[in-house]
């Protein structure tokens, strides 16, 4: 039995300019997720070159930067049992003609850069990432269980 994990998500900046919030949360939903935190912001340079900090000097680094302070993100805190990985296989691979189908970067993403959705990669990255966007005063102790969604 896997225990009961947080983990950091992300709806891009160009799944928010396509429409595909909603969508993206129903999946997650359906996965049995709870949220327990969320709210929608446009980080600065600063703020997305510290969140992105293990990447700079890397070729895609400020490409990536202008990407993702392009317009808004939604953040979010995903509670369930196993969620870091559960959450990353639910993502797919990086670069969206990799991922496999059905999972939100092959459903939603344009190209490796631009592949709608991020999540931590680990329990540690979670903690940091969830701390990044959240005070612990903000996010929910999900003591009624929120109802699975059949289908979109
Ligand atoms: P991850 O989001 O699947 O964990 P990382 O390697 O941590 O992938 O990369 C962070 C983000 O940087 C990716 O989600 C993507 O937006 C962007 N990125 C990663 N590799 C490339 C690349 O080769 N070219 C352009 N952008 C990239
Ligand atoms: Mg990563």
């Amino acid at each position: 039995m896997n225990a009961l994990e947080r983990t950091l998500g992300l709806i891009k900046p160009d799944a928010v300019q396509a429409g595909h919030i909603g969508k993206i949360l129903d999946h997650i939903l359906m996965r049995g997720f709870r949220i327990v935190g969320m709210r929608m912001l446009r980080l600065s340079r600063t703020a997305a070159e510290n969140f992105y900090f293990m990447h700079r000097g890397r070729p895609f680094f400020e490409s990536l930067i202008d990407f993702i302070t392009s317009g808004p993100l939604v953040a979010f805190v995903l509670e369930r049992e196993g969620a870091v990985h559960a959450y990353r296989e639910l993502m797919g691979a990086t670069d969206p003609a990799k991922a496999a189908p059905g999972t939100l970067r092959a459903l939603f993403g344009t190209n490796v850069e631009r592949n709608a959705v991020h999540g931590s990669d680990s329990p540690e990255s979670a903690r940091r990432e969830i701390a990044f966007f959240f005070s612990e005063m903000e996010l929910m102790f999900p003591l009624v269980e929120q109802k699975i969604p059949a289908e979109l």
